[in-house]
């Protein structure tokens, strides 16, 4: 008994070394992982042990398939009787062709059409009821390892093309988690996350969000003293997701240069500087599509339909919440030019308040709650300098700081003048999260984001602006 057992033993180690050997990184580093448990167990004097364990072990398959016991309840059937409110999240896995700056295209991996896959919110306690379907025609599979929650990772096992899969949990813990696919049986992660297979999903506290307390001071009879500022805790809210592109020059994911983290591009919500200036701005603050407003404007023209890119529009004095999630494998140093972070929250922990730049490192999530205190243009950077420059730098502007209220209700495009452009132009899609218990509307949407034509089309029928084809005019500059 005692020497047959380390024969299997031994036979599964070296099938595991020989996969490791021909597997991409994120079989290797499974690989690694398991044969240590498999070494270590070695190591037991196994004639100690009930021999019916042992016997057991083997009948299930392994030390893995014991492991669903230990964690919780993951039957959707009970779990939708449990009295808990069930969210569903359907997703499919697709390879789609998507723009990358410069007019090249990748081959990207997608949850549904769209690079980041759709955020996911819900509410502490709920169910989630996760669908993962691969269509037929898909060149491999894909699986959904959601950090929301909590079981066993047999749960993560990829669906073949033409399949679906679906797992619940309770979201037990609030904050921002990321969601990614785990490749086919871990082979391939790295090429699945790093092509485009990530996303969001929110889990709002069951009480709510706090209000914000703004450092402040005041002078007062002569005297400085602190003046703390409150905000309600409602909030106009935005995502922000950092990641890289690891490409070869055809497009292709290059894991090579994965390996040593050399970067072919630093992306926020899938696109390099996809958060800048375009000629409509330039338009609007300096009557001329060709006079560029920032030093950087890749995404710019109608063209680019979807992906022309958009700034983000705050008002003044407005209680802002980000959700920040470093999708990535390189650190995000996550800093506002301009701007100090009011409050730095993780796992529902206050982690600092008043804060220069706070780290992130790779699948770490946070949500920064701010108030943009003067009109003005604010950019949001990963203030790593190699991220700046290669595309991790995001604008926002709060309030009218161009001075063009009058001029816009001149042209018809609003009635009266607005706290913020979001009145006229939209915030971008890809950056609005789903509405929670604490959100404040967007006063308008465009249509913004890594999307295929498909899924930008349904966001039309849904009501959202097409601004390349709803584009407000202004006469020139006086
Ligand atoms: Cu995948």
């Amino acid at each position: 008994m005692k020497h047959e057992s380390r024969c299997i033993m031994n036979k599964r180690i070296s099938m595991l070394f020989t996969i490791a050997a021909v597997a991409v990184m994120g079989a290797t580093l499974f690989g690694s992982t398991y044969t240590q448990t498999q070494i270590g167990g070695q190591s037991l004097d196994v004639s100690k042990m009930n021999a019916d364990v042992i016997e057991k072990i083997h009948q299930m398959g392994g030390l893995q398939l014991v492991m669903p016991e230990a964690f919780a309840e993951t039957d959707c059937g009970a779990l939708a009787d449990s009295g808990r409110k069930v969210v569903e999240f359907n997703l499919t896995g697709e390879s789609v062709s998507l723009p990358i700056m410069g007019g090249k295209t990748f081959n990207a991996m997608t949850f549904s059409g769209q690079v980041p896959g759709p955020t996911l919110r819900v509410t502490q306690g709920d169910v989630v009821k996760m669908t993962l379907t691969i269509p037929a025609g898909e060149v491999t599979g894909h699986g959904n390892d959601m950090h929301a929650s909590q079981m066993s990772a047999g749960n993560f096992e990829s669906v073949n093309p033409g399949e679906t899969s679906q797992y619940c949990y309770i979201a037990e813990a609030a904050g921002v988690f990321k969601y990614h696919c785990s490749g086919v049986k871990l082979i391939g992660m790295d090429q699945h996350v790093l092509s485009g297979m990530y996303g969001l999903t929110i889990v709002d506290p069951i009480d709510g969000y706090n209000k914000l307390m703004v450092e402040k001071t005041a002078v007062s009879n002569g005297k400085v003293s602190m003046d703390r500022q409150f905000y309600d805790a409602d909030a106009l809210e935005f995502t922000l997701q950092y990641n890289q592109l690891y490409l070869t020059p055809e497009g292709n994911y290059d894991a090579g240069a994965m390996f040593q983290h050399h970067n072919t591009a630093t992306v926020v919500n899938g696109m390099q500087f996809g958060y800048v200036p375009n000629m409509l701005h330039n338009i609007l603050v300096k009557g001329d599509a060709n006079k560029n407003i920032f030093v950087a404007q890749p995404w710019n023209g109608l063209e680019h339909k979807q992906y022309q890119s958009q700034l983000l529009f705050v008002e003044n004095d407005q209680h802002v919440r980000l959700f920040v999630e470093n999708q990535g494998n390189e650190p995000v140093f996550f800093h506002i030019v301009g701007e100090i972070l009011d409050r730095v929250t993780q796992g529902n922990r206050v982690q600092s308040a008043a804060t220069e730049t706070w780290l992130l490192g790779g699948s770490q999530g946070m949500i920064v709650d701010l108030v943009f205190d003067e009109p003005g243009a604010y950019a949001a950077v990963n203030h790593d300098y190699a991220a700046i420059y290669t595309g991790a730098a995001t604008v926002f502007v709060a309030g009218d700081p161009f001075g063009l209220n009058p001029r816009l209700v001149d042209a018809g495009v609003i009635p009266a003048p607005v706290p913020s452009y979001a009145y006229a132009l939209g915030n971008p899609s890809d950056a609005v999260p789903p509405m929670g218990k604490n959100s404040i509307a967007h006063p308008a949407v465009n249509i913004h984001g890594l999307y295929t034509d498909e899924v930008a089309s349904e966001m039309k029928d849904a009501g959202m602006i097409p601004l390349w084809e709803v584009i407000p005019t202004l006469p020139p500059v006086p």
